[in-house]
């Protein structure tokens, strides 16, 4: 991937406030596991990749927004279909979890009455985190005198979905609301600024690994636990279980030439796990995880990036970024030695399977990203690798490279595993393997 000229920065981190989980600490620290992600918690062989830079002086930001071209004469849906009727966040301030239900415009905090940690990971999961890392009641008397709307209570009734388990209540006997921390993801540490880059820099995409196989690199994966990496299962599914030993995985590096001489970059696999319905000739549902022998040291460089929310589908023209080590030229002579990272619009599914495009190959567990123009797009090299797109300032893993015709062509963007539609499998299999 590259995009030469263009200017890439992101600046995150919030600042650290007290809230009620780290009295004991001090919070908001630039160091590994510190606590900015959850405190923002709201708000063949596959090789990939060929990014090549993408037409003209566009910003990043908006490209290939909802315009039609000449290349592909289909009207870009934009319309966002959010069937979600009860929304979740986590004040970055004070760690309360606030409900808003239906359309009422008001955030408001949870009752800690009938609460449990099952409920508290199922509201984690919801959000696009794995897990539920600390819960507690908090007493009004000191949280001060914001909260005056009223409370989302937890109804009395067994309910089968978490949507309906809630409900508006004036008051709240117990006098004290849910305080929620969920496992931290999708942060990057502060960063120094970067103007013109295309080639990434160090913790710019700290989930991104290269998984090297028979010590080469052969496709891109993504840390979301301390132990897990999710990548497309065309990359593994050849060589399963005889060769584990042949696999490492490198974190922490954006040149593959430091990956052999970097200390503890290489981390040895012990279990491929890919989806039993990946379809090697149509592509779907190509997702697999790895499981590392020990566990990754997170760092400023070593991150996990977090996974979509449930219900909600991100619309066309969202931008969106892949990183990887693929091709830099779609003939494949080109393989980086530095990570490349490249911004892509999504491509709503309607468009990518008309006719121009894809036709109908496109199935319920795949997305499209790109440009209908071609010049920018992920090739052989990068799979595996993640597309991430940042919202409510975390940033999530809302595809993994999968395919597409050739690489960076008109009306062939490139094709990735839908994240979303594999949550429950990701949950069951960290959970049981
Ligand atoms: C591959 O061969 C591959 N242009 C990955 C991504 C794309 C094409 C091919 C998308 O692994």
């Amino acid at each position: 991937m590259s995009l030469d000229g263009d200017t890439l920065s992101v600046i995150e981190n919030p600042v650290a406030v007290s809230h009620p989980f780290h009295s004991e600490k001090t919070a908001g620290v630039a160091g590994a596991k510190g606590v900015q992600g959850w405190l923002k918690g709201f708000q063949s062989t596959t090789q990939v990749k060929l990014l090549l830079r993408p037409s003209s002086s566009q910003s990043p930001v908006g490209l290939g927004d909802t315009k039609e071209t000449s290349f592909c004469n289909v009207t870009e849906d934009i319309s966002v279909s959010d069937s979600r009727k009860v929304f979740y966040r986590i004040s970055p301030e004070n760690s309360l979890l606030e409900i808003q239900l239906g359309k009422l415009p008001t955030w408001l905090p949870v009752c800690y009455e009938r609460w449990n940690s099952s409920l508290g990971t199922l509201v984690c999961r919801q959000l696009g985190y794995l897990r539920l890392t600390k819960h507690k009641g908090v007493n009004l008397t000191d949280i001060g005198p914001n909260y005056t709307d009223g409370f989302i209570q937890i109804t009395s009734e067994q309910k089968s979905s978490l949507e309906n388990m809630w409900q508006f209540r004036r008051s709240c006997i117990t006098g004290k609301v849910i305080a929620l921390q969920c496992f931290e993801c999708g942060t990057r540490a502060k960063l120094p600024r970067i103007i013109g880059g295309v080639e990434a820099t160090l913790g710019r995409w700290p989930w991104q690994v290269s998984l090297y196989y028979s010590n080469r690199h052969t496709c891109g994966g993504s840390i979301i636990t301390s132990q897990w990496v999710v990548t497309a299962a065309h990359c593994v599914h050849n060589y399963r279980l005889p060769q584990i030993s042949s696999w490492v995985v490198y974190a922490g590096i954006v040149t593959r030439s430091s990956a052999k001489t970097a200390q503890h970059a290489g981390y040895a696999v012990e279990k491929i796990i890919y989806n039993k319905n990946y379809n090697h000739r149509t592509h779907d549902s190509d997702i697999a995880l790895m499981k590392l022998r020990t566990p990754f040291n997170f760092s400023d460089t070593i991150r996990p990036i977090c996974l979509p929310q449930h219900d909600y589908d991100l619309p066309g023209g969202t931008q969106c970024w892949i990183s990887g080590w693929g091709y830099t030229q779609p003939d494949g002579v080109h393989s980086p030695d530095t990570l490349k990272e490249a911004p892509v619009p999504i491509i709503s599914t309607k468009k990518c399977n008309s006719s121009c495009m894809y036709n109908g190959e496109i199935t319920a567990r795949m997305l499209c990203a790109g440009y209908t123009e071609g010049k920018v797009d992920a090739c052989q090299g990068d799979s595996g690798g993640p597309l991430v797109c940042q919202d409510d300032n975390v940033w999530r893993l809302v595809g993994v490279v999968s395919w597409g015709t050739g690489c960076a062509e008109p009306n062939h963007p490139g094709v990735y595993t839908k994240v979303a539609k594999f949550l429950g499998w990701i949950y069951e299999m960290i959970e049981n393997y």
